[in-house]
């Protein structure tokens, strides 16, 4: 053998060693963590998303969320959402989905990027406009009251590890309350626009039940940078009547 062929051959030899370990690793990981069942999709829709009305007034969740906050929040950047949404699904596989199908659906992909940020924005927002309201506040009652109490000990207690979830997301993001597929309780966190019903994405997978916006247009105009004063007094807008009754239908 030359010198050169010899030289070539042993490089390849030795790429070869290392890269066939590392394609039995991947082969075996994936095996081991099959992917998540998606249900099939309803491809029906035909008009475009919409931006939902609040179902209160701007000023209604005073003197916890402003007035000027809400405004902005839900005309400008939930409106925002909605519209780069449309934009976004438009020849794709997902024009026709509903929008719990797509959520499902996203990826982490680069391709996705636009509807991953824009689905969850919409999705997440016109949920968050209906758990708080200006009859909120309390406590929950009945089955979640006990499956709270049951989870994290007490309600107190329960409020600490969701304000923890909250105060600890880096930059803009999401807390959330859910029901996992073992129909229990937990507590999780999100960056950016995402949420637990991202099933490629999330790092734990439910229904959420109860989400606290904390990027800093959710705040900043009021609270600026104290976002713990914030968290603090989303509870005196929760609406626990709705929250259970996501609870209920979560856990069938
Ligand atoms: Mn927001």
């Amino acid at each position: 053998m030359e010198k050169r062929t010899f030289l070539k051959t042993g490089f390849f030899l030795g790429v070869a060693a290392v890269v066939a370990p590392l394609l039995d690793a991947c082969k075996t990981k994936a095996e081991a963590t099959p992917m998540p069942v998606i249900p099939p999709p309803k491809l029906r829709r035909t008009k475009p998303f919409e931006l939902p009305p609040l179902g209160y007034e701007t000023s209604a969740l005073e003197p916890n969320i402003d007035k000027m906050t809400m405004e902005i929040h839900h005309g400008k950047h939930h409106a925002a959402y909605v519209n780069n949404l449309n934009d976004a699904v438009k020849n794709t596989a997902f024009a026709e989905y509903e929008l719990e199908d797509i959520v499902a659906r996203v990826t982490t992909s680069d391709a996705d990027k636009k509807i991953r940020n824009n689905a969850g924005g919409h999705w997440n927002h016109s949920f968050f406009w209906q758990i708080m309201s200006p009859k909120g506040g309390g406590m929950p009652q009945g089955s979640l009251a006990t499956a709270i109490n049951d989870t994290f000990g007490s309600f107190d207690k329960f409020k600490e590890q969701f304000s923890g979830a909250a105060k600890d997301v880096f930059g803009s993001g999401w807390a959330w309350l859910s029901v996992g597929k073992d129909k229990k309780l937990f507590i999780s966190s999100t960056p950016n626009q995402d949420n637990p019903l991202m099933l490629q994405i999330a790092k734990q997978t439910g229904t959420p039940i109860l989400g606290i916006d904390v990027w800093e247009h959710a705040y900043y105009l009021k609270n600026q940078n104290r976002r713990a004063d914030y968290i603090g007094s989303f509870y005196n807008v929760i609406n626990w009547t709705e929250v259970g009754v996501r609870y209920q239908k979560a856990i069938g």
